[in-house]
This record gives C-alpha cells, structure tokens and sequence, in this order.
C-alpha cells in the first residue's frame, strides 16, 4: 500500500523575466513549499493508495480528482459531488474544508499509464492557479533492474526505456492569480495567458536541473537527455485549459499510449511515429523516442550525417547550442558568426510548443513552453529516472 500526503499552500512562482506570481500548489511536507506542478506520484498497478490532502488556504476547501481512476472511495464510500447550501456545485469530489481540513482518497489503480491529478473544486480557477499534478502508474511486472520489465505498459508491450520524463504543460494568466490573491472577482472567459509552462516553468528555466534553489515552487526541470541509440520515454500531460502542439524539433517521437491506454488493439499495434504531437487539455500522451543520429550507431560513432542546422539549437549570439561538429562528442567549426556553447560536442534540439505565440514570457520570446532535447555522448544512470 502506497500512502502519499499533500498539503496546499500557497506561495509566489517566478518567471524567467523576473515577474513574481501568487500560486496554489501542493507540498509534499507539512514544512516545504508549494509547488507546481504537485509532487509527481509513481505508484504500483494493482497496489492500494491512499491520499491524505490538508489544506492550508483559509477561505477555499480543495478536493482532488484523479481521472481514469476508478473507484475512489472517501471513509468507506464513493467520493460524490458537493454542493453548497444554495445546490451549487463546489466540487467534484469531497473537500478538505479551508483552514486545516483534511480529506483523504483511496483507490487502487487498474491500468498502467500516465494520468493528471488535479484540484475538483472551483477547477476553472484552482487548477489555472497551480493545483494539479501527474500520476504514473507502473505495470505491475515493472523491474528497473530487467531491461524487459522496465517499461511503461508492462512486458511484450514494445514500450521498454531507458531513460524516463515527464512533462506538464500548463498556461498562467496573472491576472487571475493577481485577482485570486487581492479577493478579487475574475471573469473566466477573459482568461488570456501570459506564460505558457513545462513542469510549471517557463522557458529558459525548463532547462535547468531539477531543484535548483532560486525556484523552490518550480522542482522540476523538462530537458529531456539521453544517449544516442537509447529509448527515452516522454509522458506527456496537459494540466491547463488549452491544447498545445508540442513538437520534438528535428525528430520523430513514437506514441505509444494515451490517457493510460496502450495504443495496441488485441494483437495490432496501433503506436505511429509523429513529428508534432498536439496535447489536449486532460489529456496524457506516451512517448518513445530514439535519437539515431542520421545512421550513428555505437559501434560507428563518427561520423554521423550532419543533422539539419534548422532544427539544432543554432542562433543569434547567446541562442547557439551547437559546436558545429558532426562528430558527437568533439568540437569543430561552426557557421560564420555564431558562438559555440555546448561543453563537450553534445547535440540541443528545441522541444516547444509549434504555435509559437506559446514560446514568449509576456510577449518575449525566447521563452514559455519550449525545453531542449540533449544528445549526449557520456551521461550518468541517475539521469532521467523518476522516483
Ligand atoms: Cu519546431
């Protein structure tokens, strides 16, 4: 049995242009701060978990609902809508009351597959405002020591990885957390973002390390890294309101699920290479990518075929991440007038949002939703593994 606890609080996000913006978000620790997006959960198929929510806001209960789990139970019984006195919905599920309220769900997940957790109270506003999270759920013969059994839907499933992320796109629009945090009414359709974020950060701030103490409410970082020839799995979860065209820049990505399902019908499999993959608002998208290396192979590391300028990381000064060598691993020329700033012949592709409107912090770009692919030639073991 699994038992994870989650305190809401709230706290202030930063953003790479230096704006600073009232949140909600869950904490794993009654002492650490919120954070967004919410502790990732990794649990067991098959294995009981239960949630013990606590909330910390004065005014706001706060539920959570996890979609495509079901049953949830409360105290013995199926988590039900609330309402208040008036017959209004307040909540999909039950709520931790305001000020110290405590809630607990359990439920047993069936199915492996990457799923969204997510406040049901007030969603149009508790959501946007930081509370939402993603769940993974292992298949039940998961073996990280067996290169068969470390896979996303269980063995045979062709969905075996070596390296794992996972990345959540949401939208900010400050004006209703502004709003949220003076008292203030705020009209829902007006919503217009502002920020667009991977794991709750905007571009470049998706690139650092996960942890980096100047974002104690922004944990996780979203640059996918890996080795030339490794399968690298990408969970993919949409946590806002809008639909984002989330393109792995010069590469394809094999889907292999979708909202916890295999993408396999009896024995068809129905997983298909895309260049861009459009995430909806709810929706999850499992993801298998290989970097090749345009015929690299680790038995003939050099040379590759030069991959398309357009699609490294090649800029103005400032924005080139590339040493111009086809020769991963070591440095050569570059084009005429750019600067190299990669430290040992590594490979960056843009991985970002395809409307580009989405890549800018307020109207400047770069930023927003947008994170790299790394191509390394060395890389620890512990990189890309989730808890
Ligand atoms: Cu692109």
């Amino acid at each position: 049995m699994a038992t994870i606890d989650l305190w809401v609080k709230d706290g202030y996000l930063s953003t790479p242009d230096g704006n600073s913006i009232y949140f909600w978000g869950f904490s794993a620790s009654p002492d650490g701060p919120a954070q967004v997006p919410g502790p990732h959960m990794v649990v067991q198929q098959g294995e009981q978990v239960t949630v013990n929510l606590m909330n910390t806001l004065p005014l706001e209960p706060v539920s959570i609902v996890f979609p495509g789990q079901w049953p949830v139970w409360v105290g013995g019984r199926l988590a039900r809508p609330q309402y208040d006195p008036a017959g209004n919905l307040v909540s999909f599920a039950d709520h931790a009351p305001p000020d110290r309220g405590v809630i607990s769900y359990t439920f047993t997940p069936e199915r492996p597959g990457t799923f969204l957790y997510e406040s049901g109270t007030h969603p149009h506003k508790q959501v946007p405002m930081g509370l939402y999270g993603a769940l993974v759920v292992r298949p039940a013969d998961y073996d990280p020591a067996d290169p068969a059994r470390k896979t996303a839907y269980g063995f045979g499933t062709d969905t075996e990885f070596d390296r794992e992320y996972l990345l959540i796109t949401g939208e900010i629009d400050p004006e209703l957390n502004n709003a949220v945090g003076e008292g203030r009414p705020y009209l829902v359709p007006r919503f217009r973002p502002r920020y667009w974020t991977l794991n709750g950060r905007c571009a470049p701030d998706t690139i650092l390390p996960d942890r980096v103490p100047h974002l104690p409410h922004q944990p996780y970082g979203s640059m996918v890294m890996g080795l030339p020839g490794e399968k690298i799995l990408i969970r993919l979860a949409g946590a806002g309101v809008d639909n984002h065209p989330v393109h792995p820049h010069g590469n394809h990505v094999r889907v292999v699920g979708t909202d916890g399902r295999l993408l396999r019908n009896d024995g068809t499999d129905l997983s298909g290479r895309r260049f861009t993959v459009l995430v909806g608002a709810g929706q999850t998208w499992d993801l298998v990518f290989s970097w090749t290396g345009l015929g690299f192979t680790p038995e003939n590391p050099i040379p590759t075929v030069l991959p398309n300028r357009r699609n490294l990381g090649v800029g103005d000064a400032g924005w080139t991440l590339w040493s111009g060598s086809p020769y991963l691993g070591q440095k050569g020329d570059i084009p005429v007038a750019v600067v190299s700033f990669n430290e040992f012949g590594e490979y960056y592709f843009m991985l970002h949002a395809h409307e580009e409107h989405k890549i800018t912090n307020w109207g400047e770009f770069p930023g927003g939703m947008m994170s790299m692919i790394a191509i390394y030639p060395s890389l620890s073991p512990a990189v890309g593994t989730l808890p």
